[in-house]
């Protein structure tokens, strides 16, 4: 265990505010304090770009308002395809925070934004769906607070994901608005943005790790925190690191037991920081073409997952991702993906709680290599994995990385550039397999990974409406990718689009019953191949796209639950496939 001071935890160093925020994240407690703004905004949008000039970072005029989180596209009338930039504002009342050092934590605005407390500017952040913490001690009133927040979703080649790309590196299908990935780009702050009040000093870093040892495991538990005597206990009793527990007490689907990982740092005997966080103790690692949990090998049942919602567009609420991943668990299901992003924080709480294996998936939807803004793309796809495993390493639900999904791989710099993601990853966090979701599996690049994420639409893309020959050419195409790497496979995504109340018998396109068969008759496919580690169907629920023409009513319905979370008829099929699962 270390209890250096962490070379960047100096009262007036703004840099470890922000490195804190992104390691810890907030709590309340006896030391700390966690203050939500959530709720009712005052928002406006600028489309001609010129509330900088006119000095709406002090105030902004004429609002409307809007709830966050939130997208605001589906929540401000006639404000669904405006992706801004667009200004919001909360006024609060500072609580008692006594002497602590205070910062604003935004769990997620997409895509960039820039902040400002009572006029004067605390910083930018660029990418979705990641935290950031902006230092503001010295611009806090002891009345009344002025947090102004300028939120840009605008689309770019210099931006990840990448927006505006030219035809030939997108799947040659046509967006309003103009996106080169399957889902709306929607805008706003979806996550919560909380005041965050924690000691000079204190405790700014954590990290674990478990590791197998003979009949049990051995946790080492690493802290970074200021000057002092830095304690720890589990589930109330001392503990040092490392710290041997029994193999009963591992964390897995069938038992996904959390135990209560209590920090505290003294300074001459008095308290000065305490942290706590529930852990899960598990290993997760990868055996020739096997997948393993704690030294077993473990198959993954379950979905790709977006945070999409009526109204909420991309904003988040626990009670949907309570509603989800219980859907999931009743259904049989032990695991998910992120698809395309890193999800909301209380959403890997669930998962924690439920015993769902997760592949948490960075930002990167859509790469392409062309030269033209290249570099820009893959800085930004290293910063974002490097800012989901700072948030997310300590999770017991994450078993593995996605680095990307469908990289477009028609560019000489492509296989290089995938390897470079998934060996950053790897330096980062070597406890855990990383890969990249694709659907071009032949491709060189696909030996950086350590599992191969396909995703294949036989009967669908390919081959609709032919059954038989999906189901064998599933079956060629998973035989060769293992003769060729000897990896472990996770099918990532499969499926069929399902208009709700479409049926069809005998099963035909876009209906109930040809999805529930498809899928079906897919898995099966998967179960006679050991080494397919996982089927994960595309998707959890219908969710909401850009406008084109394959798209009716903006939705893609490959969904098994509807957007409103209602059984298709698949869902009874996989409850049937899967119920019988030990690890249920
Ligand atoms: C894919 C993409 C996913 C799409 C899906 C589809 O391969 O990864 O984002 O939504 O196909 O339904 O076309």
């Amino acid at each position: 265990m270390t209890h250096a001071p962490h070379p960047d935890n100096r009262p007036d160093d703004p840099a470890s505010l922000t490195q804190t925020g992104r390691m810890l994240r907030p709590q309340t407690n006896g030391c700390r304090v966690a203050h939500d703004l959530s709720g009712v905004w005052s928002f406006r949008l600028d489309p001609d770009d010129e509330g900088r000039e006119r000095g709406w970072c002090r105030g902004v005029p004429e609002p409307v308002p809007a709830g966050v989180p939130g997208s605001w596209n589906e929540q401000v009338p006639g404000a669904r395809d405006e992706l801004g930039p667009a200004w919001y504002e909360r006024r609060f009342e500072l609580p008692p925070v006594g002497d602590r050092q205070v910062g604003i934590r935004f769990g997620s605005a997409v895509y960039a934004a820039e902040v400002w407390l009572n006029g004067e500017r605390l910083g930018e952040h660029e990418g979705g769906h990641l935290p950031f913490m902006l230092p503001c001690s010295a611009a806090l009133a002891d009345g009344e607070n002025v947090l102004v927040v300028r939120v840009d979703g605008r689309l770019g080649r210099d931006r990840v994901p990448p927006g505006l790309v030219p035809a030939e590196h997108t799947h040659g299908v046509t967006f309003h608005p103009d996106v080169s990935f399957d889902f709306f780009p929607f805008a706003g702050i979806h996550r919560k943005v909380e005041l965050v009040a924690t000691p000079w000093l204190g405790i700014s870093g954590l990290r674990l790790e478990t590791v197998l040892d003979g009949a049990g495991a051995a946790l080492f538990v690493q802290v970074e925190a200021g000057e002092g005597e830095v304690t720890l206990a589990l589930d109330g009793e001392r503990i040092t690191s490392p710290h041997r527990v029994e193999r009963e007490r591992l964390w897995c689907p069938q038992s996904p037991r959390l135990h209560l990982l209590e920090v505290e740092l003294r300074r001459g005997g008095t308290l000065v920081d305490r942290y706590t966080l529930p852990v899960g103790l598990r290993v997760a690692g990868v055996e020739g073409d096997r997948l393993l949990l704690n030294g077993e090998p473990v198959e993954l049942r379950g979905f790709g997952r977006h945070e999409d919602f009526p109204v909420l567009g991309r904003g988040t609420a626990p009670a949907v991702a309570a509603r989800d991943l219980l859907l999931m668990r009743q259904l049989g299901a032990n695991s998910f993906r992120t698809a395309h992003y890193p999800c909301d924080e209380e959403t890997l709480d669930i998962a924690d709680r439920l015993g769902l294996l997760v592949i948490a998936e960075t930002p990167a939807v859509g790469l392409y290599f062309a030269d033209e803004d290249l570099p820009r793309r893959q800085e930004l796809a290293l910063r974002f994995a490097a800012e989901l495993i700072a948030r997310d390493r300590n999770r017991a639900c994450v078993i593995a990385w996605s680095v990307a999904n469908e990289p477009r791989m028609n560019y000489p710099g492509a296989a290089a550039a995938l390897g470079q993601l998934c060996d950053a990853a790897r330096a980062l966090d070597g406890t855990r397999p990383v890969g990249y979701a694709t659907d071009l599996p032949d491709s060189p690049g696909v030996d950086a990974a350590d599992v191969i994420f396909l995703n294949a639409y036989p009967g669908w893309y390919k081959y609709p409406a032919r059954l038989e020959t999906a189901e064998s050419a599933l079956g060629e195409q998973l035989d060769r990718i293992h003769g060729q790497h000897g990896k472990p496979i996770v099918i990532t995504e499969f499926g069929a689009d399902a208009i709700p109340g479409s049926h069809a018998d005998p099963p035909a396109l876009w209906s109930e019953e040809y999805q529930a068969e498809l899928i079906e008759r897919l898995i099966r496919v998967a179960a006679q191949r050991p080494f397919v580690a996982g089927t994960h169907v595309w998707a959890f629920a219908d969710f909401a796209t850009a406008q084109g023409t394959h798209r009716p009513q903006s939705i893609n319905f490959k969904g098994v639950f509807t957007r409103e979370r209602q059984p298709k008829l698949a869902a009874r099929r996989l409850n049937i496939l899967w119920r019988n699962h030990a690890d249920r």
